[in-house]
């Protein structure tokens, strides 16, 4: 017999979570405005708001943690983050930052100004948020492909090159002062870029001299499935893989809470000592000073590792499949799911799933409400709630796709916890048909709604 899969880890410590009732979740949602960011984590039973943060540290990231160096300039624990970085992307220069929006905000204060465009594939939020906040505009240059859920194609996140040389032949070069890719694609559904399309987005911008940045939350997570599906690239290793796509920027922006599988973390890193030199001089003044930029050395030390192990294969495999497992769960029990699987997470089709809910009720977040009320699951909007209002027109944007997405922490959950998690979202979706009324918005935020934004049943 063939041996099945299975993790290339064991569990030496566990955390407690508790199951609740349906009349204490219908109790607690209201309560909470109907906002799943509002809900006390010990309302929930499993957690799928985010994969970030939210992983299981390794027994050397923890041992790490105990070597960290607490002193306040020139700690080893900044040197072992700054050979980790180098070692694993080629890039020479970095900052620490205390998560990955503020290495967005410390790069972008020394390059976005008013009236610049940022073109890309699709921006994350907190990365347009940093970019309208400078009066400044995202383009978003993702193909078509990534907005069809029933399209399947490998390389989902992929930059359409057509649509991008329109932007730089359009518009004044000056205004542009970099184009942003983010490996993989969050806001298309955790989908990846391919190598290929990375090499002609750098081609294209060397020829009108614009510099590439990569959002690069989940970059190993991008390079598993280069290895898996492109051409050339199945007996590279992920390390190989990774030096590769990273040769192809100038520099990227790190949420080190995603694939550097920490609690707390990012970075900054470049080739060029000029960016470096500038994005310095904010960094010390929002993070802190150059050698720990928000974090303590325990902190660097731990992200070091991190990125160590989510490069590896056997990481990687298991990661990816265990979100696969619960996209092919889903699929079996008829959910409309986006396809291919994201690496991070399942996103579930909120349109397909509940055509009975208008798109002004919000029909993502209605199912996340659910989803949360049949079970205690905890998944997240990505639909009309996160996409907020026209930064112009002040008019709500309906963006082409309202997903429920069930984002996997890394190394936390187990299989049973999967198979849950599916029989949650069967149960929904056998009931689908009696699913009429959606929500409404009865306060909201000027920036990033999402988060705070309070709602009511229609
Ligand atoms: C995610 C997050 C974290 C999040 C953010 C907003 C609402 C809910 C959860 C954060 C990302 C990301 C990419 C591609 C930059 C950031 C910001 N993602 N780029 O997906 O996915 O990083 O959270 O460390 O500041 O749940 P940060």
């Amino acid at each position: 017999m063939k041996l099945p899969f299975a993790e290339e880890y064991r569990i030496k410590m566990v955390e407690p979570i508790r199951k609740s009732t349906k009349e204490e979740r219908l109790k607690w949602i209201k309560e909470a405005k109907y906002n799943l960011f509002n809900l006390k984590s010990e309302h929930v039973y499993i957690d799928l708001l985010t994969d970030s943060g939210t992983g299981a540290m390794s027994d050397k990231q923890w041992a790490e943690m105990m070597l960290g160096d607490e002193s306040y300039a020139g700690s080893s624990s900044y040197y072992k983050m700054k050979k980790a970085i180098n070692e694993i992307t080629g890039f020479e220069y970095f900052l620490p930052t205390h998560q990955g929006r503020a290495a967005e905000n410390v790069l972008f204060s020394a390059t976005v100004k008013e009236g610049d465009i940022v073109p890309g594939n699709s921006h994350f939020d907190t990365t347009k948020g940093h970019i309208e906040i400078r009066k400044a505009h995202a383009i978003d240059c993702t193909i078509d492909e990534a907005f069809n859920t029933s399209i399947k194609h490998d390389f989902k996140g992929n930059v359409d090159l057509e649509k991008l040389e329109k932007v730089l032949k359009t518009n004044d070069i000056s205004k542009i002062p970099f184009i942003i890719v983010t490996v993989t694609c969050n806001t298309a559904g955790g989908q990846p870029v391919s190598m290929k399309n990375l090499k002609e987005v750098k081609e294209l911008a060397d020829k009108y001299g614009v510099k590439v940045i990569f959002d690069s939350a989940r970059f190993a997570e991008n390079a598993y499935f280069i290895k898996m599906r492109e051409e050339g690239y199945a007996d590279k290793t992920i390390r190989e893989i990774v030096r590769e796509m990273f040769s192809y920027a100038d520099g990227m922006t790190m949420s080190s809470k995603k694939d550097a599988i920490v609690n707390i973390g990012g970075f900054i890193a470049t080739r060029h000592k000029k960016m470096f030199d500038e994005a310095a001089v904010f960094n010390i003044l929002y993070e802190g000073y150059l050698t720990y930029g928000g974090l303590a050395g325990r902190d660097m030390n731990a992200l070091a590792q991190g990125l160590y192990e989510a490069t590896e294969f056997s990481y990687l495999e298991n990661r990816i499949g265990q979100v696969a497992y619960l996209g092919k769960k889903l699929v079996e029990y008829g959910v409309p799911v986006q396809q291919p699987f994201g690496g991070h997470a399942i996103f579930v089709d909120a349109l397909k799933f509940l055509p009975n809910v208008k798109r002004e009720e919000f029909p993502a977040q209605t199912l996340a409400v659910e989803v949360y009320t049949e079970a205690g699951v905890r998944g997240v909007e990505i639909g009309a709630i996160l996409a907020d209002r026209d930064p112009v027109t002040h008019e709500n944007r309906y963006p082409e796709l309202e997903l429920l997405r069930l984002a996997l922490p890394r190394r936390t959950y187990t299989y049973n916890h999967i198979d849950y998690i599916a029989a949650a979202l069967k149960n929904v979706y056998d009931r689908r048909e009696e699913i009429t009324k959606g929500l409404k918005i009865t306060h909201e935020a000027p920036v990033l709604r999402h988060f705070t934004v309070e709602l009511d049943r229609v």
